[in-house]
């Protein structure tokens, strides 16, 4: 097993030279100090959920364990955002007052398909994470693709704009302390860029000659909030990944592209393509079902909160929340100069 490398600081250029399409790394010092690490609390997040409304939309699992969003393994239960937050975290706090080791509790997972608004204001994507991926805008539908090199040149001033307006906004913010070790929020813009902004604000780039796409947007983002124990199955997806770990920890096991045809996925035909058939933790009897999965190189870490996955496209994963765990996923979409790995086309 391979343990997935630390890293404290990341340039560009070793990223694109060693990492970007090629291994998963965790960046340890890019968010460690992040609004959303240091201040979504319970109660914050279930001030921040309760905006669309008193529902939120989660997944229960058929075996108490297993989360995709597939009818054979998940359905989706509407319930009031305030039981949501205190099935994921008043539990913990319960059991480790009455002191139980087992906890005999019902699984819950949020997984949100856009990062609601009110925690969307905190996402600022860090400086050090767009100019990783600076290089890959995806030219909007009638316009000239121009990358610009350097975020904060030209943009600069509109994030400055918009962020002013989001923070007269947030009056009811339940967080008493809403400064970081930066001062407050609005001075925070002066070591982060906001890589997503409105349409129009896009629209105004244009007119002044800069036309890009926002590749971090508010509606690919997803955040997930889940009771410990979760496991997302062994799946990959098609574009650049970035995990923020935000509340708790997660271990993960990753296996490369190559590795696909050891990994027995799913029929291409089947809407399951993505997913593998083999349950990792049900190894004895699974093992030999699928005995090429002994050849298959797996890459493990246990991200803990404040840290930052790199997952290059089509590098299976599967997941197990160690804690009850706030995550999100800062997703980008594949370049046209992407390599797409053989086994993939097979
Ligand atoms: O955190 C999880 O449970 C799954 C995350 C994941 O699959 C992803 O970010 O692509």
């Amino acid at each position: 097993m391979i343990e997935i490398p630390r890293c404290s600081v990341m340039t560009p250029e070793l990223f694109n030279s060693r990492y970007k399409n090629k291994r998963p790394v965790i960046l340890t010092a890019t968010i460690s100090d992040w609004l959303p690490v240091t201040t979504w609390k319970p109660e914050y997040l279930e001030w921040a959920l309760s905006e669309e409304g008193a529902q939120v939309k989660v997944l229960v699992s058929h075996d108490n364990q297993h989360f995709i969003n597939h009818p054979d393994v998940t359905e989706l239960v509407a319930m009031p955002s305030r039981d949501f937050v205190s099935m994921v975290f008043r539990c913990s706090e319960r059991d480790e007052n009455e002191n139980t080791k087992q906890r005999n509790y019902k699984r819950v997972y949020l997984r949100t398909l856009s990062m609601p608004d009110r925690l969307y204001r905190d996402v600022i994507v860090p400086k050090q994470v767009t100019d990783l991926a600076e290089k890959i805008y995806v030219e909007k539908p009638g316009r000239n693709l121009q990358i610009y090199d350097k975020p904060d040149c030209g943009i600069e001033q509109l994030v400055e704009e918009s962020y002013s307006s989001v923070t007269q906004s947030v009056d009811e913010d339940p967080r008493s302390v809403r400064t970081t070790k930066y001062g407050s929020l609005v001075h925070q813009t002066e070591h982060y860029s906001v890589a997503d902004s409105e349409d129009s604000d896009y629209d105004s780039m244009a007119e002044s000659g800069i036309s890009v796409y926002p590749f971090f947007r508010q509606a690919t983002m997803q955040l997930w909030i889940g009771t410990r124990g979760n496991v997302t199955p062994l799946h990959y997806d098609r574009n650049h990944g970035l995990l923020a770990q935000i509340v708790g920890r997660k271990e993960l096991l990753l296996f490369s592209p190559e590795d696909t045809s050891n990994l027995y996925p799913y029929p291409s035909y089947s809407n399951r393509s993505h997913t593998s058939r083999v349950n990792l933790r049900e190894l004895e009897t699974e093992g030999s079902r699928f005995p090429k999965l002994e050849d298959a190189q797996r890459y493990h870490c246990i991200l803990q909160p404040g840290e930052l996955l790199y997952m290059p496209p089509f590098w299976w994963h599967d997941v197990t929340s160690l804690d009850d765990c706030v995550s999100i996923t800062l997703p980008w979409d594949l370049d046209t100069s992407d390599p797409i790995p053989a086994s993939m086309l097979m």
